[in-house]
C-alpha cells in the first residue's frame, strides 16, 4: 500500500476553525492518533499527513490543517499553510460544529468551489447538541454531502466513516476510482488464458458477447495468449497442452463442469467473478455471501437487477438463482426483486441482498449500492459469487484471489461459531 506514489493518492484536505475536531475526526478515520488534539485553540501548526487505504475508493491521503481563523499569532502562517492545502484537495472536507457557520466557512466553500474540489461539510461534536434543521437547510445550500459525527465517540465509529466513504464515493473524481485489473494480473507474459464460453441460444448469432472480448482482450494486452472453447471440448482440449494455463475461465452456468474437468493445481474462475472485482468489491461479495448459511424459513431476500432487461423463461435472477437459493437452504425463502434505478429504501428488512453483475452500471454506481447495504448492516453478495457458492466450488474460484479467499473462508468461520 505505501507503494502508491502520492499523486495517485485521492488527496482530502480537512478544514475548519480551531477546535472544532479536525485532528480528532482524521484520528477516528485512520482509527489511530496521527494527530495531536487540544481543547487549544491552534494546536495543530504543520499540515498533518496521513496515508491510508480507505476502501472501497483505495489509496488516500488525508490533509489535517491548523485551523485558519484564530486570532494567535502563528495564524498568518498557517493561513497560507492550509492555502497550500486548499490547492492540494481533491476533496475538501470542511469540518464545523452545531450553530457555527459565519463568513469563515463560507470563505472555505468559496475557495473549494474556486479551485473546482468536491466539499463534503461534517458536522462534528453532534454528541453536544443535534444540528437545528435551519442549520442544516443553510448547509445544505452549500453541499447535499453533510456528516454528522462525534469525534469522541468511538462506538459510532463505523457509522462515521462509512457516512464518509459514502460521500467520498460520490464525489471522488472517476480516475481515483481507477478500477483493479480484469484479468491481467492472472496472466504472466507468454502465458495462456483459457476462455470456456457457451454458445447457445442466448449467445449472439455469429459473434462473442462484450465481456468475452474484453478479457480477451485484456489477455492479449498482457502479451499472453488466448484459448477459447466451448465446455464440450474443454476437456480433451486440456488434455493436448504441454503446459497447464495460468488461468481458466468460464460462465457461471457450467462452473461446476468445469472444476471438475479442471485439475487442482489449476486456477480457474468465471467471468462474473472476474468482472465482480472490476466492477465493484469482491471482497464485500465473498463476504456477503457467507450469509446464504444462515438464511431461515421466511427471510427476505432481495435479488437486486440494475436494468429492466425482459426476462427470460429460465432467467436466472427471476427463476434459476431462486431456485438454487431454496434447495441449498431447503427453507422457503421470501425471495423479492427490484430492478433498474430503483434499489429499495428498506434495505434493513432483508436478510442478504444479491445483485446482479451491474454491467449496466459504473463502478462508482455499483460501489455506492455496496455502501448503502453495508451501512444498513445487510450482507450483499451477487450472481457470480452467489452461484458459485451454491454449487460448492467457491473455494476453487475464489483461489486465483487470495486475500478474497481468506475474508470469505474467515466470515464463514464467524457464521459456524455463532
Ligand atoms: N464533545 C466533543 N469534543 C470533541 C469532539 N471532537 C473533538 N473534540 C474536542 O475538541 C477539542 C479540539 O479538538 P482537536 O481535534 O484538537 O481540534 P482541531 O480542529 O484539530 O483544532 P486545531 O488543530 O487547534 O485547529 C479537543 O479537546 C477534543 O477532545 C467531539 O466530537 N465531541
Ligand atoms: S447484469 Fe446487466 S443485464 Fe443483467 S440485470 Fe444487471 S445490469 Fe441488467
Ligand atoms: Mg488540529
Amino acid at each position: 500500500m505505501e507503494k502508491t506514489p502520492k499523486s495517485l493518492r485521492l488527496q482530502i484536505g480537512i478544514f475548519g476553525r480551531t477546535n472544532v475536531g479536525k485532528s480528532s475526526f482524521l484520528n477516528m478515520v485512520a482509527g489511530q492518533d496521527v494527530a495531536v488534539t487540544s481543547p487549544v485553540p491552534g494546536t495543530t501548526t504543520d499540515v498533518v499527513e496521513k496515508t491510508m487505504e480507505l476502501l472501497p475508493i483505495g489509496p488516500v491521503v488525508f490533509l489535517d490543517t491548523g485551523g485558519m481563523d484564530d486570532k494567535s499569532v502563528l495564524s498568518e502562517k498557517r493561513i497560507q499553510k492550509a492555502h497550500k492545502a486548499l490547492d492540494r484537495a481533491d476533496v475538501v472536507v470542511l469540518v464545523t460544529e452545531p450553530g457555527q457557520w459565519t463568513g469563515f466557512e463560507d470563505a472555505i466553500c468559496d475557495e473549494a468551489a474556486k479551485r473546482k474540489a468536491p466539499l463534503i461539510v461534517v458536522i462534528n461534536k453532534t454528541d453536544l447538541g443535534a444540528p437545528a434543521p435551519d442549520f442544516l437547510q443553510k448547509i445544505r445550500g452549500r453541499t447535499e454531502r453533510i456528516v454528522l459525527c462525534s469525534s469522541v465517540d468511538h462506538g459510532k465509529r463505523d457509522t462515521h466513516v462509512n457516512d464518509l466513504k459514502r460521500s467520498l464515493l460520490e464525489v471522488c473524481p472517476e480516475d481515483f476510482l481507477r478500477p483493479p485489473p480484469l484479468i491481467g494480473d492472472l496472466v504472466q507474459a507468454g502465458g495462456l488464458a483459457v476462455l470456456i464460453v457457451p454458445i447457445d441460444l442466448e449467445a449472439p448469432k455469429g459473434r462473442l458477447i462484450l465481456p468475452q472480448m474484453q478479457t480477451i482482450r485484456e489477455v492479449l494486452d498482457s502479451d499472453a495468449g488466448v484459448m477459447v472453447v466451448k465446455e464440450r471440448e474443454y476437456a480433451a482440449l486440456l488434455t493436448r497442452l504441454k503446459t497447464p494455463p495460468d488461468i481458466v475461465v468460464c460462465d457461471s452456468q457450467v462452473v461446476l463442469k468445469m472444476v471438475a474437468d479442471t485439475p487442482p493445481a489449476v486456477r480457474c474462475t468465471t467471468f462474473s467473478i472476474l468482472f465482480s472485482r472490476l466492477k465493484g468489491d469482491l471482497i464485500e461479495m465473498a463476504r456477503g455471501v457467507a450469509a446464504i448459511d444462515g438464511l431461515k424459513a421466511g427471510d427476505k431476500v432481495l435479488i437486486a437487477e440494475s436494468c429492466s432487461h425482459h426476462a427470460v423463461e429460465d432467467d436466472i435472477g427471476r427463476v434459476k438463482i431462486p431456485r438454487w437459493l431454496r434447495q441449498y437452504t431447503g427453507a422457503e425463502l421470501d425471495i423479492r426483486s427490484s430492478a433498474g434505478r430503483d434499489y429499495p429504501e428498506d434495505l434493513e428488512t432483508y436478510k442478504l441482498i444479491i445483485h446482479c453483475g451491474s454491467c449496466m452500471l459504473t463502478r462508482r454506481e455499483t460501489l455506492f449500492r455496496i455502501e448503502k447495504a453495508k451501512a444498513r448492516g445487510v450482507p450483499i453478495t451477487n450472481y457470480g459469487v452467489a452461484i458459485s457458492f451454491v454449487q460448492g466450488v467457491l473455494d476453487r474460484t475464489l483461489a486465483p484471489f487470495p486475500a478474497v479467499l481468506e475474508a470469505y473462508r474467515s466470515q464463514i468461520r464467524t457464521g459456524v461459531k455463532k
